[in-house]
Formats: C-alpha cells, sequence, structure tokens
C-alpha cells in the first residue's frame, strides 16, 4: 500500500501530465464538428467519439506510467490493478456543454487508494482541467488545492440567503422533475442558483470560492472524484446523505458552517432523493 505523503506528488504529477494531454486532444476535436456517439441512461445522456478517445489515451498512458494501477472510466469502464491504487476518470466531464461548444467542461482525473467506490476509497490526488479555458485545479492530500501554481480556499461561510449555490440536473425526466421542484423551493431562500453543467468544475468552484455551495444528486464516481479532493484540500465539507460520505444518491460541497446550515434545508425542500426518510415529498 502507498501512503500518500510518500507517492502524492508523483502521482500529482503524473495526473497533471495525462490530464493535460488529453485536454490538448478534446480542444483540438472541439475546432472542428462534434457529433454524437451513441445515447447511454437517457436519450439526452450523450457520449461522442472524443470522450472515447480521449478516454482512450489517458488509459493508455496510465498504464505506460502507471503500470500496476487500476483504472475505472467513464466510458470503458474498471480494469485490473495489483498495486491497491484506482484511477477514477470522465474524459469529459460536462459532455453536453462540450457537444454544444459551451467553453465550461473539464478532464477530470483522480488517483485513489482502494476500488472506486466513494464509500470507501481514500482519495490521494486529483487533477480537474477544463480545455476551453486551461483552467487546471489540483490537489494532492494533505497537500492543498491550487489553481495553476495559485493556493485556493474555499469562501468564508455566508448566511443563506447570501450563498451563491450550484447545483445540476439527472438525465432522466422523472428525476429532473423533483430536483426542478426542490430547486424552485430553495430559489427565494439564497442569494441565487448557478447550473453550470459539469460536477468536477462545480466541486472547483467551491474550492476557489467562486460559489458558496454545490449540491447534486446521480452523480457518478468520475464526476466527482478529483473535484470533492480539491474542494476538501481547500477546507470545504464535501459529504453525502445524513451519515454517509458523497456518492451517486448525494454530494454536498461547502464551508463547513455553510453545510451545517443548508443540509437540513435541502432535505426539507426535497433536494435528498424522495425515500430517504425526513426528504420532503
Ligand atoms: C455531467 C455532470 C453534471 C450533471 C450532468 C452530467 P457528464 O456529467 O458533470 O454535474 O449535472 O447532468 O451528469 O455526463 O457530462 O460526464
Amino acid at each position: 500500500m502507498t501512503s500518500s505523503s510518500a507517492a502524492g506528488p508523483d502521482l500529482l504529477a503524473v495526473a497533471r501530465s495525462v490530464a493535460l494531454e488529453a485536454a490538448s486532444l478534446v480542444v483540438e476535436a472541439r475546432r472542428g464538428a462534434v457529433e454524437v456517439a451513441a445515447a447511454k441512461s437517457s436519450s439526452v445522456d450523450v457520449v461522442t467519439q472524443v470522450d472515447r478517445d480521449a478516454e482512450s489515451l489517458i488509459r493508455g498512458r496510465l498504464a505506460e506510467l502507471r503500470p500496476h494501477d487500476g483504472f475505472f472510466g467513464e466510458e470503458s469502464g474498471g480494469g485490473g490493478g495489483t498495486s491497491g491504487l484506482t484511477w477514477v476518470v470522465d474524459p469529459i466531464d460536462g459532455t453536453v456543454n462540450f457537444l454544444y461548444g459551451i467553453p465550461h467542461y473539464a478532464v477530470s482525473i483522480a488517483v485513489v487508494e482502494g476500488e472506486a467506490d466513494p464509500q470507501a476509497w481514500r482519495a490521494l490526488a486529483g487533477v480537474v482541467v477544463n480545455p476551453a479555458t486551461g483552467e487546471l485545479y489540483s490537489a494532492i492530500a494533505g497537500g492543498g488545492a491550487h489553481l495553476g501554481d495559485r493556493a485556493i480556499r474555499v469562501a468564508d461561510a455566508v448566511a443563506l440567503d447570501q450563498a451563491l449555490v450550484a447545483t445540476g440536473f439527472a438525465y432522466l425526466a422523472a428525476t429532473r422533475a423533483e430536483q426542478g421542484a426542490a430547486v424552485a423551493r430553495l430559489l427565494p431562500l439564497v442569494r441565487d442558483i448557478r447550473r453550470m453543467g459539469t460536477a468536477s468544475l462545480d466541486l472547483c468552484a467551491v474550492a476557489a470560492g467562486r460559489v458558496n455551495a454545490y449540491f447534486e444528486r446521480t452523480l457518478n464516481p468520475w464526476d466527482h472524484a478529483a473535484g470533492a479532493l480539491i474542494a476538501e484540500e481547500a477546507g470545504a465539507t464535501v459529504t453525502g446523505l445524513p451519515g454517509a460520505r458523497a456518492d451517486h444518491r448525494f454530494l454536498l460541497a461547502a464551508h463547513p458552517d455553510l453545510v451545517r446550515m443548508l443540509a437540513p434545508v435541502l432535505a426539507e425542500i426535497g433536494a435528498l432523493p424522495p425515500t430517504v426518510e425526513g426528504s420532503a415529498r
């Protein structure tokens, strides 16, 4: 088992170089036509050939650089590894933004101790890079969070009615109806809402103080593995359902004091899965 203090900088260097190479492929592809290659969980949950090509590049590079580590990617799934480490990869987070040419999408690469299970992994290093802007967020466990070479910190806690809150919506219409009703109840209680379309960049926005909080349901491990580490290393709390770590059921990230204020409100307005006790119907 590799200790993060010993391996962190090396793992971060690998994550950064591979993410930047994938970002170059993505931004070059975006100069031309981009088309939907397939639909996944619904007709609006799409994948492009660029997603697939970027993940293939990342998986190949990691196999060269870290041959004994495991891999878990959005497009090609999981595989192998004898080192006890797993690379958790979203080659293009915010695929719909990428497809439409909205310059707010990211290559997200994290490496964790354990399997790609958010309830059990220990994140060691993470990189989130926006190919359209060149902004690169990074963190190693215990080493703080950075945007480029600048250290970043979560914004100080604010009152709920001063909070700028980011969120996102699922690809299934029935879930979106629940989420839309919850956001309608939240909107008059906070400064404003932002729906920017990329979970990893939403988590980095919390880390950099660009929003006060971010919450979402139905995220996949690859959506939040890197961004959650970056937010935590910037001083945010990243949590899930009451008493659980963040996972597909629910994720909330904010300054610790704002989490304490916002979590019960989100339960009250129905932002948690309807099966969860205490969530509004
Ligand atoms: C996206 C997330 C975003 C969410 C979208 C989608 P994808 O990931 O990053 O937060 O609201 O519905 O799930 O599908 O682009 O990798």
